[in-house]
C-alpha cells in the first residue's frame, strides 16, 4: 500500500523509497515511499484548499471532538498491532510500546471533550452599547514534524489539538520511525477526517521538512527534535512569519536530597533515564545527589544497572532495547569516549553488550558515570542515550544552581522528605515541568514544554489548544453613531 496521504488518497509520490530497519538487529523489515518536491507542493496545496474552502475550520467543535473520539476508539481497537509496530521501528519493548498507545488515546480523548468547552469570552467594556467578545479560530495549514523517540506519542501532542482547532494538518513523521504515523493518518481517514484536512509526507528533514517550513502557503509549523533543526526551522519560518512552536529536548537535573528512602532513589533513578534506552527528551541523566548519600548511591546505581537486561523489544524479558540508528550508537560512543578521556570514571556500562544475540543491533550497555566536572561534555550536552551521570552538592543553593546550570529547561526532579525544601527548590528549578519524589509522569490536562533553548510553546493543557488557535477580539457597537473628532469641515 503507498506510503503517502495527500488530498484524500494513497499515493507512492515522486521521492523513490526508503527502507525501515529493525533496530535490534539492523533488519531491513520494511520499504516505504518518499516525497518528492512536488509532492509537497500538492500536499501543502491540499491542506490550504481544505481551510479555506473545506467545511472543516467551519465544523462544529462537538463534530470535530466526535472524530477525535472515534480515532481514540479505532486507536484501542489496533492497539496490539499498532504498539507491534512501533517496537519494531524504534526498538523499545512492547511493554512501553503499549503504554504509548494508551497515552496517545488519552491525549485524543483530552482534546475531544476540550473541542466542546473551548468557548472563548466575553469581555466587559464597561459600554452597555458595546459587545466585545474574544473568539478562537484556527490558525491554518500546520506543519507538523516530529523525531523518532516517541513516533505516535509526539504526533498525538499537535494533531488531537491541531485537529480540535479546526486547522487542516500536513505531517512529517521522522524517516527513521515512520510507520505509527502513517498508521494514525489511516485511522484518521477511516473515522472520517474530511479530503485534504490530514496529509502525510514521508522522507528525510533537508528534502521534505525543510520546505515544508519555508512555505509560503503553511502557517504554522509544529516540530519537536533536536535543537539545531529547531533552530534552521525558525530561520526558515521567519521569512513568511510564520507561527513556530518548538521542544527541543533538555538536559535533565534530578536532585536528590539524603533524607530519601534510598532504594526508592536507586529505582527511581534508573527508571528516569533508561526507558527506551535513554532517548527520552525528559530524561533524567543528570543525578545530582547529597555528598551524604553519594558513594553509597554510586555503587549500588552500578551494581543495578549492570543487572539491566538488554534484549529484542518484542521479549517479555527484555528490559530495555537498543538505540534507534547506528548514528544514534556512534554518537553516545562518542560522549563515553569524550568522558573518559577528561577523566571522569565510568561505574558501569560504558561500552556495547558482549552478547552474541546483540551483536548486529544498536545496542549499548546502561552506563553510570561519576566524579564528573560541569564543563565535561557529557554534562553539558543532551546526550539522548544510555548514560547517566553523578554530580554532588552540600547545599540546598548548591543543588539549585547545579539543576539550573544547563542551556536547556525541559524537566526536573526533586527527592525529598521536607515538603518545604521540596516547594522551594521545584519553584527555584527553572524547568517546564519539575516532579516532587517522582520522575517521568506526563498528564494530558497539564502542559508540557521548555523554558531556555528547551523550546518556545507548550503541548497538552489548554495551552496545548491555544498554540492552533489565533484568538481574534470582535468589537460590536450596537448603537453606532458620528464620532465626532473631526468637526471642523461640518
Ligand atoms: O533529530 P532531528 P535527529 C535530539 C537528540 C538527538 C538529536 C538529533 O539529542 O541525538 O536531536 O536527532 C526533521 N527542516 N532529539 O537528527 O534532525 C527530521 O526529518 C525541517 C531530541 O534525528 O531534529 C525529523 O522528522 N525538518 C528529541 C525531525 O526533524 C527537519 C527527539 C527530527 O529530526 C530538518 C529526537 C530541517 N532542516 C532527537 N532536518 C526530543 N526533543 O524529544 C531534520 N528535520
Amino acid at each position: 500500500m503507498p506510503s503517502l496521504f495527500i488530498d484524500g488518497q494513497w499515493t507512492s509520490g515522486s521521492g523513490g523509497s526508503a527502507e525501515v530497519v529493525n533496530p535490534f538487529d539492523a533488519s531491513v523489515f520494511e520499504t516505504v515511499d518518499q516525497a518528492g518536491p512536488d509532492d509537497v507542493e500538492r500536499a501543502v496545496a491540499a491542506a490550504r484548499a481544505a481551510f479555506d474552502t473545506g467545511p472543516w475550520p467551519g465544523t462544529p467543535v462537538g463534530e470535530r471532538g466526535a472524530l477525535l473520539h472515534r480515532v481514540a476508539d479505532l486507536l484501542q481497537r489496533d492497539k496490539e498491532e499498532i504498539a507491534r509496530v512501533e517496537t519494531l521501528d524504534t526498538g523499545k519493548t512492547l511493554v512501553e510500546s503499549r503504554i504509548d498507545v494508551d497515552d496517545v488515546t488519552a491525549v485524543f480523548r483530552y482534546y475531544a471533550g476540550l473541542a466542546g468547552k473551548d468557548t472563548g469570552r466575553l469581555v466587559d467594556t464597561g459600554n452597555p452599547a458595546v459587545v466585545s467578545r474574544v473568539v478562537h479560530e484556527p490558525v491554518g495549514v500546520c506543519v507538523l514534524i516530529t523525531p523518532w523517540n516517541y513516533p505516535l506519542l509526539q504526533l498525538s501532542w499537535k494533531v488531537a489539538p491541531a485537529l480540535a482547532a479546526g486547522n487542516t494538518v500536513v505531517i512529517k513523521p521522522s524517516e527513521v520511525t515512520p510507520l505509527t504515523s502513517v498508521l494514525l493518518v489511516r485511522l484518521l481517514e477511516e473515522a472520517g477526517a474530511p479530503r485534504g484536512v490530514v496529509n502525510i509526507l514521508l522522507g528525510e528533514g533537508r528534502t521534505v521538512g525543510a520546505p515544508l517550513s519555508e512555505h509560503p502557503d503553511v502557517d504554522m509549523v509544529s516540530f519537536t527534535g533536536g535543537l539545531a533543526t529547531g533552530q534552521a526551522i525558525m530561520r526558515a519560518a521567519a521569512t513568511t512569519v510564520k507561527r513556530v512552536a518548538v521542544e527541543l529536548g533538555g538536559k535533565n537535573p534530578n536532585i536528590v536530597f539524603a533524607d530519601t528512602d534510598f532504594e526508592t532513589v536507586v529505582d527511581n533513578a534508573l527508571t528516569a533515564v533508561f526507558l527506551h534506552a535513554g532517548q527520552v527528551c525528559s530524561a533524567g541523566t543528570r543525578l545530582i545527589v547529597e555528598d551524604a548519600l553519594h558513594d553509597d548511591l554510586v555503587a549500588e546505581l552500578a551494581r543495578r544497572a549492570d543487572r539491566i537486561r538488554l534484549g529484542n523489544g518484542l521479549d517479555k524479558d527484555t528490559e530495555s532495547g537498543p538505540l534507534v540508528s547506528a548514528a544514534q550508537l556512534a554518537k553516545i560512543e562518542d560522549f563515553v569516549a569524550s568522558a573518559r578521556a577528561e577523566g571522569a570514571r565510568v561505574v558501569a556500562g560504558g561500552h556495547r553488550p558482549e552478547e552474541p544475540g546483540l551483536r548486529n543491533g544498536f545496542f549499548y550497555r546502561p552506563t553510570v558515570i561519576a566524579d564528573v566536572r560541569r564543563d565535561m561534555r557529557v554534562i553539558r550536552e543532551e546526550t539522548f542515550g544510555p548514560i547517566l551521570t553523578v554530580e554532588r552538592f552540600t547545599s540546598e543553593e548548591e543543588a539549585i544552581a547545579l539543576g539550573n546550570d544547563t542551556e536547556y529547561g525541559l524537566s526536573g526532579a526533586v527527592w525529598t522528605g521536607d515538603a518545604g525544601r521540596a516547594e522551594r527548590v521545584a519553584r527555584a528549578l527553572r524547568h517546564g515541568t519539575v516532579w516532587i519524589n517522582d520522575f517521568g509522569p506526563y498528564f494530558p490536562g497539564a502542559e508540557w514544554g521548555g523554558f531556555k533553548r528547551s523550546g518556545n510553546g507548550r503541548e497538552l493543557g489548554p495551552t496545548g489548544l491555544a498554540e492552533y488557535q489565533e484568538h481574534k477580539h470582535i468589537w460590536h457597537n450596537t448603537q453606532p453613531g458620528p464620532a465626532g473628532w473631526f468637526t471642523g469641515g461640518v
